[in-house]
């Protein structure tokens, strides 16, 4: 006689995962993202990399904008900022600023990064401030039910372009390396392993890191970004990739059609707060470094 199914509830396993540390990261509030979305991915990434990195829960912050990606800070046993749609840098900044002692994750969408908060991603860039962005690119609004965003393909039939839509996608790998940014980096929430070693090493770098994770909506985009799809397009950097090479970055940053996977740019320069650190010294005549005069 075969034995009677037992129910599993998801948050009594949720607790024994958590009861061995491994995932002390996850929250008890269970994700309400529909089974299959990419997001999953990138909370278990989160959770094993902040764990790896040994970084105290009572020291890691969570910012996020509005947007399905934008409930991450829920689902995670830190501290965590559910902001304004859009607003998620100048506040990830200003965390940041006030204690700099802080591991601040930035995360939301590619609607919430680049259409409403698409200003704040050059100064945040360009400042290095020592935060690290996660942008969870599903090429659509996700919340709103399957509208186009400012990185759907052209052709692209939703809601709001039922003649589909004639708008060239935006390539943020290019913005963000023109902008400035140190560290910039591609993952994909299909390949789970190599995208916990990617958060890992974002949230490890000194400066403002920058990876965008391609994650599929399996609900409202059943054509495009989808598993299928990407699992065939996607390729691996050049193992003879020069990290420190801006230029050659770019220049894989513009095969949009075949998005590579890896460390696309990073370079070491001094961060926001150093510079903040530097102009407080210098007001208070303790430093004696020369600045670059603005001669007339
Ligand atoms: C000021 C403002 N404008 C518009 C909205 C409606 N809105 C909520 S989420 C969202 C976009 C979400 O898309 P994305 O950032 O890509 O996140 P996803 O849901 O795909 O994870 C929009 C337009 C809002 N909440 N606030
Ligand atoms: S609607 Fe799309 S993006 Fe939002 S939780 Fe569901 S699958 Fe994920
Ligand atoms: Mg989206």
């Amino acid at each position: 006689m075969t034995e009677p199914l037992k129910p599993v509830y998801l948050e009594d396993k949720l607790n024994e995962v958590r009861g061995d540390g491994h995932l002390r990261y996850r929250s008890s509030s269970l994700p309400t993202w529909c089974p299959g979305c990419g997001y999953f991915s990138v909370a278990e990434g989160v959770a094993t990399a902040l764990n790896r990195l040994k970084v105290p829960l009572k020291d890691a912050v969570i910012v996020s904008g509005i947007g399905c990606a934008s409930r991450f800070p829920f689902f995670m046993e830190t501290y965590g900022f559910h902001t304004l749609h859009g607003r998620t840098l100048p506040v990830a900044t200003g965390v940041k600023v006030a204690n700099d002692a802080l591991t601040v994750l930035a995360v939301g969408g590619d609607g919430d990064a680049f259409a409403i908060g698409g200003g704040h991603i050059p100064h945040a860039a360009r400042r290095n401030a020592d935060i690290t962005y996660m942008v969870f690119d599903n090429g659509i609004y996700g919340l709103t039910k399957g509208q186009t965003s400012p990185t759907s393909v052209e052709g692209f039939v939703t809601p709001s372009t039922p003649y589909e839509s004639h708008d060239r996608p935006l390539n943020p790998l290019m913005m963000l390396l023109s902008y400035g940014a140190s560290w910039v980096g591609q993952a994909y929430a299909g390949r789970p392993h190599h995208l916990t070693d990617m958060i890992a090493e974002a949230v490890a770098h000194r400066g403002f890191s920058y990876l965008h994770i391609l994650s599929p909506c399996v609900t409202f985009d059943k054509t495009e970004m989808t598993y299928a799809n990407l699992d065939v397009r996607v390729r691996d950097l050049p193992a003879d990739h020069d990290p420190s090479d801006r230029l050659v970055a770019m220049e894989q940053a513009t095969r949009a059609e075949a998005p590579a996977l890896g460390l696309f740019y990073r370079e070491e320069r001094p961060t926001l707060i150093d510079g903040m650190n530097d102009i407080a010294a210098r007001a208070t005549g303790k430093a004696s470094g020369k600045g670059k005069k603005n001669k007339k």
